[in-house]
């Protein structure tokens, strides 16, 4: 009989310990996940926005898990979403490629139970959580004031130019909030401050520096007296830049690019580029996984974040507190 208890108080110890190390193991498996799917994995400016992300997922103690796909194309963000939605994790952090066709993959996300924050890029109109539209289900957009940009892209354009001239926008396509919105600050600003600036039909681009290039040299063979371009990111501007060069037009043409990788900062060195609008990439992230991990853990989050610019030029190129904001590759 005592024999029969020591048994049973051995088993119930077992039992106990069995719990403890389910428990241990089921804390360990409830670390957060936090998944961040960029526009394309290979943009130094993505590269730049998971640095500061996993900084962030390290301070928290919580996993980052950054998955992309190789183009800036729904085509390819989608089951690179879908399959990111199967693996559940705790929250997605997304740049959407296009503001419209990611708004039904993404609410695959919000029906599953995870909570969707869109950094750099929005779907639908960007205002969230405000009850309107079909598209205001994710918590918080986190990124640059992209109308803002593309008005400063103008100014520093304008300046460049002396007030007057043609120019046109170097651009990758409509549908992206993002670079739509800095082709409508530059136009505003160019309309409302600039009345002997005359601007030309954008060109499309499709997010390839190649193709941007052949387009620069083409409006230029329409009009020789083209006296300047907005890159309006990465590629367009690297592009725009390079048809300069390819023209024989170093000086001439003025070049205003938006981001900050270190090829369009070694060509503010040799004068190709005149200004780069840096945008904070690695702030994004970093307030992206501080963000998800507040409403994982309870806590209300602003709906909207905005990070700064850095303008960068000759004057400042070389000094250090500029010289951080140039994207990580
Ligand atoms: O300009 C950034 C980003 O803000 C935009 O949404 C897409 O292009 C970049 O990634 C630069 O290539």
């Amino acid at each position: 009989m005592k024999r029969r208890s020591i048994l049973k108080s051995a088993v119930a110890l077992a039992a106990v310990a069995a719990v403890g190390v389910s428990a241990g193991t089921a804390f360990a498996q409830d670390k957060y996940s936090i998944a961040l799917i960029p526009g394309l994995t290979t943009d130094a400016f993505y590269i730049t926005m998971r640095k500061g992300a996993q900084a962030a997922a390290d301070a928290l103690g919580v996993e980052l898990i950054f998955q992309g796909g190789p183009e800036f194309n729904p085509v390819v963000q989608v089951p690179v979403l879908d399959a990111m939605i199967a693996r559940k994790p705790s929250a997605i952090l997304i740049a959407p490629t296009d503001t419209t066709q990611l708004v039904e993959p993404l609410r695959k996300a919000n029906e599953a139970g995870i909570p969707v924050i869109t950094v750099d890029t929005f779907i639908g109109t960007g205002k969230y959580q405000t009850g309107a539209g079909d598209a205001d289900f994710p918590l918080a957009y986190i990124a640059s004031d992209n109308v803002l940009g593309g008005k400063m892209a103008a100014r520093a354009l304008a300046n460049a130019m002396g007030g007057e001239g043609k120019v046109y926008v170097s651009n990758v396509k409509p549908g992206i909030s993002t670079t739509d919105q800095r082709e409508e600050g530059f136009k505003a600003a160019m309309a409302e401050e600039f009345p002997k600036i005359t601007v030309l039909d954008t060109q499309y681009n499709e997010n390839d520096a190649n193709k941007a290039a052949s387009q620069l040299q083409a409006v230029f063979a329409r009009n020789p007296d083209l006296k300047g371009v907005f890159g309006a990111n990465l590629f367009s501007a690297l592009g725009a830049g390079n048809g300069v060069q390819q023209a024989g037009q170093t000086g001439n043409i003025k070049v205003v690019a938006f981001d900050a990788p270190t090829s369009i900062v070694d060509n503010i060195k040799t004068g190709l580029v005149d200004v780069a609008i840096a945008q904070h990439p690695a702030e994004i992230g970093y307030y992206g996984v501080v963000s998800a991990y507040a409403h994982l853990t309870g806590n209300s989050i602003p709906v909207s974040i905005g990070t700064g610019f850095t303008v960068i030029d000759k004057t400042n190129v070389e000094d250090p507190n500029v010289a951080k904001y140039i994207y990580s590759e």
